[in-house]
């Protein structure tokens, strides 16, 4: 097996890449790993936003599963702000950037589908296995993209150094990966279930920028309302975003950087309710007795019940949000 027989680049990413349009990379491990494969039965309140046009709501199909429907839309989003998605995720062994929609919804539904982080793509490669890719096995996919890199990339929000790091060193993966990626992430700050200061430290670390898009704090994923932890530079819009990405590429073409997009306000969590949504997620995993890459879901699933499904609505804006903005930016 070579290197290109196991990451093929979608025809339709191949001639945008070739043309110089913009392109947008999403990964699937939120699809996979991060949502629920049940229906949510009506739309998702992200959707009320009118920054979003009617191809985005009718992306977005109410009866079938949450993480498949959800697939769909972020792609819409992307093609409605006028950039080509590039869907990246693993099936039968290849590694794919620019997925169809049909193959979007195998993997949607694919079992035993592996989390892939770039530990696992070897393997999962040689097993011809099915897998999400998390923000770091999905910049590595953007690295290799023929015939040129992909720049831009969206998610929810990066992993990152998690609480109780000094007993158990969870530090994600996706943290060294961003910073030797060569791709602007756009996100929402990093998952509230982390240790955010200690994120934002190793961020530094790596000399990561960390821009705030049209804010001057460092968001908090789905939640608001915290001490503020301040960003390194800030951006007033896409333009202004996109000339700073550019700049930055010309001067540090192999290095990544976040453009941190703070979550709707009107959907957001307050800080103390999260929190003790996160306590009680903690308690589950430690109780499941979730390790590495097991943990993030975990978390992410504990919350949405103790809020009762209200993190998961901010959690599909701002995927969704995310996914739109990052289009803008790519398309300049
Ligand atoms: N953003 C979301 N939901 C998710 C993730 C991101 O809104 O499930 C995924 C991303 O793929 C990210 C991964 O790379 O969680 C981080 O997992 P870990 O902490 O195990 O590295
Ligand atoms: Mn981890």
């Amino acid at each position: 097996m070579t290197m290109r027989s196991v990451i093929r680049t979608s025809d339709e990413v191949q001639s945008a890449l070739a043309e110089g349009r913009a392109v947008v990379a999403l990964e699937t491990a939120a699809v996979t790993h991060g949502l629920p494969r049940s229906p949510l039965g009506q739309l998702p309140l992200a959707l009320d936003d009118a920054r979003y046009d009617e191809s985005v709501r009718a992306a977005f199909d109410p009866s079938i599963a949450i993480n498949r429907a959800l697939g769909h839309a972020l792609a819409a989003a992307v093609r409605s702000a006028g950039a080509v998605p590039a869907v990246v995720g693993m099936l039968r062994g290849e590694l794919i950037v620019g997925m169809t929609g049909t193959e979007l919804d195998e993997l949607a539904e694919a079992k035993p589908v592996t989390k892939v982080s770039m530990r696992d793509i070897a393997d999962v490669a040689l097993h011809r296995g099915h897998g999400g890719t998390t923000v770091a096995a999905t910049l590595f996919a953007c690295k290799h993209a023929t015939p040129s890199p992909i720049r831009f990339f969206a998610t929810g929000g990066i992993g990152g150094v998690h609480r109780g790091w000094n007993v158990t060193p969870d530090i994600s993966a996706d943290l060294l990966q961003i910073a030797h990626s060569g791709v602007a992430i756009v996100c929402a700050g990093a998952k509230s279930i982390l240790d955010l200061d200690a994120t934002l430290e190793a961020l530094d670390s790596l000399s990561v920028p960390v821009v705030g898009f049209g804010t001057e704090f460092f968001p908090r994923f789905l939640c608001e309302g915290a001490p503020p932890l301040r960003v390194s530079s800030t951006v007033i819009d896409a333009g202004t975003a996109a000339a700073l990405a550019a700049m930055h590429f010309q001067l540090r073409p192999q290095s990544g950087m976040l453009i941190c997009v703070p979550p709707p306000s009107a959907l957001a969590l307050p800080l103390d309710e999260m929190e003790l949504a996160i306590q009680s997620g903690l308690q589950s995993a430690a109780k499941l007795g979730a390790r590495g890459p097991e943990v993030t879901p975990v978390l992410l699933q504990a919350v949405a019940d103790a809020t009762r499904g209200r993190s998961l609505e901010v959690n599909l804006a701002v995927l969704l949000q995310n996914a739109f903005v990052a289009a803008q930016i790519a398309v300049g």
